[in-house]
């Protein structure tokens, strides 16, 4: 990578050398971090062997380099996409002009919150997250939640960075609280919805992937449009880590539901939770959940504060520049589906207020393409069965169906048929219980538990039955 030094405390690619202040503040926040992970990461391997990809060069050919890394000697540092020559602003009231390379004075609130809001989120999967390795349906498996968690702990760096640099003792303020909220906390909860509910079981984990990382996809790709250059270099880097968190939840779906087709054509059943796998109906409600709790995390409808951060030059639309518009939207409309009264009703809303639905647009299109590579499976097996994204105004809590419950055909419904249903729709403690009693750690290199397929290959062209994970010197 252009200038990354790993014999420094911190790998990076921004000169940290050459500002004794900023590299002193980061040498300080380090410590608290790794406290932080010690404390909150993966509980029970921190002292084993995991073999991981680590950044070596921000170039499109050659960043990754593999090997044995214990995750708390893993080198998290600060790495930022080349800079692009003469970037300008692509969108909003200051179209055209130069990307800013500092903060300007009167968008630093604004921005500090989206940068902050941003950076919570990646410890607080990290804490989700914290106790799945000890049932792994496989050495593969673990590795890839390894690999998911020590990436989440970088963007987190990615983000402190911003905040140390950009934002003087504000942000340095702001980098502490981001290691103290805790998600699920009462008392001090991560800011977001879908980082305080709980990750308990390998299904929610590959669900977690696949709905909410597919969040952090569109907003880094919105955030990479920003006027202000050094959040837009770091986004871009990310977005090449963010990649791979939702490959690990779309494959491990996807092998989940490759088995339980498989134990439905072998027993001619669709009872296959007599023979160890997860039924259909029950992935359909992990799908409801995981889906309309990620739909939450792109904010209201209509929201002025989505509006303002575009005419501001902060936040743009994914792909901001391949839109053949003008890129101010000051006279265009959007046409927005709401709760209107007690129905449904899609009307056009001034594009600027409509940002946050834009956004969500784009990211529903993404979803249904993996559902659908899901459903070819399940086809291919001749079986007669469909999963589906329920209507978007589900179980929201966020924006104007927070108001209302929506069936998930997308009728709005009393309260009475809501309780009457809402075990249909979304997994019941019966169905945590049962996924629960299929999560036994298989740890033997090679063997998968048999609720999952294995993949179609593994880490690196190395085989299958690599040991991914050394387990041979356990901590504690
Ligand atoms: N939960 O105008 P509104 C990722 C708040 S995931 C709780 O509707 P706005 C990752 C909102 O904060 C990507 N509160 O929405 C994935 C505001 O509060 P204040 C994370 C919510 O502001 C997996 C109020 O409601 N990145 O990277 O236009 C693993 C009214 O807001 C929620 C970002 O989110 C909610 N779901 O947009 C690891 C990007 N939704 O300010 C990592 C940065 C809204 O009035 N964030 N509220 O007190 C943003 O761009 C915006 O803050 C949001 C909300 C899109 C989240």
């Amino acid at each position: 990578m252009a200038g990354v030094d790993y014999l420094e405390r911190i790998p990076n690619n921004v000169n940290l050398r050459d500002d004794r202040r900023l590299l002193r503040a980061l040498e300080e926040w380090q410590p608290r971090f790794l406290d932080w992970w010690k404390e909150m990461g993966p509980e029970g391997f921190q002292a084993n062997e995991v073999y991981l990809r680590t950044a070596i060069s921000v170039d499109r050919d050659g960043w990754a380099q593999f090997g044995y890394v214990k995750m708390p000697d893993y080198r998290w540092g600060i790495f930022l996409a080349e800079p692009e020559a003469d970037r300008r602003i692509a969108f909003g009231d200051h179209l055209g002009k130069p990307a800013w390379p500092e903060v300007p004075g009167e968008y630093r609130g604004v921005l500090r919150r989206l940068i902050v809001t941003q950076g919570d989120t990646e410890p607080a999967s990290v804490e989700q997250q914290r106790h799945l390795g000890r049932t792994c349906p496989s050495l593969y498996d673990l590795r890839n939640l390894f690999q998911v968690n020590v990436e989440e702990g970088r963007h987190l760096w990615a983000m402190v960075y911003l905040l140390h640099a950009y934002f003087g003792r504000d942000g340095r303020e702001e980098a502490d609280a981001l290691l103290q909220r805790r998600s699920g906390d009462h008392d001090k909860p991560r800011i977001l919805g879908a980082f305080n509910e709980r990750t308990p079981d390998w299904l929610s984990f590959f669900m977690f992937c696949f709905f909410t990382d597919r969040d952090g996809k569109y907003q880094l790709a919105s955030l990479q449009e920003s006027g202000l250059d050094p959040l837009s270099r770091t986004c871009r880097f990310m977005l090449t880590e963010e990649a791979h968190h939702m490959f690990v939840g779309e494959m491990g779906v996807g092998r989940i539901v490759q088995k339980s087709c498989e134990l439905m054509r072998q027993h001619r059943s669709d009872d296959v939770r007599r023979h160890g796998g997860i039924d259909l109906p029950t992935m359909q409600r992990y799908i409801n959940f995981h889906y309309s709790v990620s739909l939450d995390l792109f904010g209201s409808e209509v929201s002025t504060n989505a509006a303002n951060a575009f005419t501001m030059g902060l936040k743009g639309r994914f792909e901001e520049t391949k839109k053949a518009d003008d890129h101010r939207l000051a006279d265009a409309t959007y046409p927005v589906t709401c709760l209107e009264g007690d129905r449904i009703a899609t009307r056009d809303v001034p594009a600027l207020t409509a940002l946050n639905e834009r956004l969500r647009d784009d990211y529903i299109a993404d979803c249904q393409r993996g559902i659908d590579r899901w459903n070819r499976t399940i086809k291919e097996h001749g079986i007669d069965v469909e999963l589906r994204l329920p209507h978007r105004g589900f179980h929201r809590a966020i924006g104007s169906f927070g108001e209302a419950r929506i069936s998930p055909d997308g009728r709005v419904i009393t309260e009475a048929e809501w309780d009457a249903r809402r075990r249909e729709w979304l997994p019941t403690p019966e169905d945590a219980q049962f996924v629960a009693t299929l999560m036994r750690p298989a740890v033997e290199p090679g063997r998968f538990a048999g609720w999952i397929a294995p993949p179609a290959r593994g880490i690196n062209g190395l085989p299958l039955d690599h040991e991914y994970v050394r387990l041979t010197r356990k901590e504690g």
